[in-house]
């Protein structure tokens, strides 16, 4: 008898509602096959199941509450015991009668062994480079214990491990690619010794090879040496959080075919995908990109380089993933949208003077306040008053598409190039929290330990170059979004005041926007509700 349970859904995920039990008792269940319909606050998502057989038991129903950890339903595993009999059988053939007898009773010696797969890395991310293995054959590792680091088109990750146990076998090298799903490597979780024959021959539970690339296993393994049996358990479910809501079948189909899980309109009850809609949108895709006579989406040809050589010596290196990316994704975000930039100055003199006073409070909050803190908190008030700016434009649907949450990236300068990570939910945070949020996820980044969660759901982006030094420059809209706030050096200037000149501490901004959406008049009120919101910090602190 085996159990299902409730697998882990995702971060600080602990319970979900069930929406549909999609088995009953007397069923056969296959590996991967789902098992309840879920809602949790971030997803409605299918759960497959990691156990096949036949349902003895099912322990939930629809429209109740199940935690993580808790059993779903019983199996009976009909097939599996016929084929460990079968298998041992067949190995006892080849031994003596003697022999015969202990090949029989030592069924009950059983190793675990435990399969570690690159899980999901994202939408469309089906392989990542691996940088470096930190762990080696013969190591015991523990759950969430780094097991490589590797780079994907969108950041470096060190992926922790799900499993525990002594590394039997590893199937990737530093310097290749790794595909999600792919088996990483395999540990012994434990030996069982149950059988006590006289004159046993005791043979080491030995795994077979299996191919290093290895596509979705269907059912846990069970391999007969000797007279030992060894499982291997696939206890990684594959599941991961979406936004959109489809069936996992569904999403393996978009994956497949390079369509953008995020953009397609699902027509299924509830605005679920379906496969009808991944096929339609692909199709519109492929006409589309006819209509402009083969050339990209965006239409820009790629121009043949001349050959440098002529003129001098070069090199050419190849560009690290997220390099390529960014290019990708500014080439993208400048093509399309309709950019315009509204320069205004904050004077920043008395802001300054509350950063320098908040000084030794925030020294105890174990953090230090800059004008990117202020600028965060600012911020999200002003997308409350404008919520054309925490929006993002849907030119197929012809509709805007306006968020209610308030995430904020922020532009880190890092050795790998540039990074946003993003500070979410900022209109729930103190200026203390945020800014110790935002080094936490700027240091995460510079030392390429950043997840992928921390660079996604942005809604506008700060880019702060006044660190470092400048004047105005002009930011790209980090694409879906509609905005972009440039911060250069703040600086004395004479500032004409009361018929004289003073000096004052002013701050240059540089506010790029989607034209699309938003018209130079808003843009105006926006980046002038900031200006003033900074110049009058009493005046904001205490609302
Ligand atoms: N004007 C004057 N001084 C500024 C300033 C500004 N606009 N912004 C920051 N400073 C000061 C800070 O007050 C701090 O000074 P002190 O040490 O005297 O207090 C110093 O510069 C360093 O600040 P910081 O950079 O460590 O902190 P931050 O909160 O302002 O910025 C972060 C954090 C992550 C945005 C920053 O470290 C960073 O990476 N900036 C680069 C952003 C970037 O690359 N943008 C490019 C995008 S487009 O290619």
């Amino acid at each position: 008898m085996k159990e299902f349970i409730l697998p882990e859904l995702g971060e600080n995920i602990e319970t979900a509602s069930i929406l549909k039990v999609l088995v009953a008792p007397g069923d056969m269940l296959e590996v991967e096959q789902a098992v309840l319909e879920i809602e949790t606050d971030k997803a409605t998502i299918e759960v497959p199941s990691t156990v096949s057989g036949k349902i003895k038991d099912v322990f939930v129903k629809d429209g109740e509450k199940a935690k993580v950890g808790q059993v779903i339903l019983r199996v009976e595993e009909i097939e599996k015991q016929e084929q460990s009999t079968k298998a041992v059988q067949t190995e006892a053939k080849t031994v003596s009668a003697k022999d015969d007898k202990v090949a029989t009773e030592n069924q009950s010696h059983t190793s675990t062994i435990a399969e570690f797969k690159l899980p999901e890395l994202g939408e469309n991310i089906e392989s990542a480079n691996v940088l470096k293995l930190l762990v080696a054959v013969g190591d015991v590792i523990q759950k969430e214990q780094g097991i490589l680091e590797i780079e994907t088109d969108k950041a470096t990750i060190e992926v922790p491990s799900t499993i525990s146990g002594k590394i039997v076998e590893l199937f990737v090298k530093e310097g290749t690619k790794a595909k999600v799903g792919q088996v990483v490597l395999r540990v012994e979780t434990s030996v069982q010794q149950t059988a006590s024959i006289k004159g046993e021959k005791k043979v080491e539970p030995k795994i077979e090879q299996t191919e290093p690339v290895q596509e979705k296993k269907e059912e846990p393994i069970e391999i007969v040496r000797g007279s030992a049996t060894a499982v291997i358990i696939d206890n990684q479910p594959s599941i991961t959080l979406h936004a959109a809501p489809a069936a996992p079948s569904v999403r393996r189909l978009a994956r497949e075919i390079g369509v953008d899980i995020n953009q397609v309109p699902g027509k299924g009850p509830g605005g679920r995908i379906r496969m009808a809609d991944v096929k339609d949108y692909s199709k519109m895709l492929h006409e589309n990109r006819n209509l402009d006579g083969g050339a990209s989406s965006i239409g820009v040809r790629q121009q043949q380089l001349p050959d440098f050589s002529k003129f001098g010596e070069v090199e050419r290196k190849a560009m690290s993933m997220i390099r390529s990316k960014t290019a990708d994704h500014l080439g993208y975000a400048w093509a399309t949208i309709p950019h315009v930039t509204q320069f205004d100055k904050a004077d920043i003199t008395d802001l300054e003077k509350v950063r320098k006073g908040l000084s030794s409070v925030a020294e105890k909050e174990g953090t230090k306040l800059t004008v990117t803190s202020f600028l965060l908190k600012i911020i999200s008030a002003a997308l409350k008053e404008f919520p054309q700016f925490n929006a993002s434009v849907d030119m197929e649907k012809k509709e805007i598409v306006y968020k209610k949450f308030m995430n904020i990236g922020v532009a880190v300068d890092t050795e790998n190039g540039l990074i946003v990570p993003v500070v979410k939910n900022v209109e729930q945070k103190n200026i203390f929290q945020l800014t110790k949020e935002m080094n936490e996820l700027a240091e995460k980044a510079r030392k390429r330990k950043i997840g992928l969660d921390d660079l996604q759901g942005g809604c506008f982006t700060i880019s702060n170059l006044g660190g470092i030094g400048g004047t105005y420059f002009t930011p790209i809209v980090n694409s879906p979004e509609v905005a972009i706030l440039g911060v250069s050096r703040g600086a004395f200037e004479p500032v004409y005041k009361d018929g004289q000149f003073i000096p004052r501490l002013m701050l240059p901004l540089s506010l790029s926007y989607d034209h699309r959406l938003i018209d130079g008049a808003d843009a105006i009120r926006f980046l002038r509700w900031i200006v003033e919101a900074v110049e009058n910090p009493y005046q904001f602190l205490i609302q």
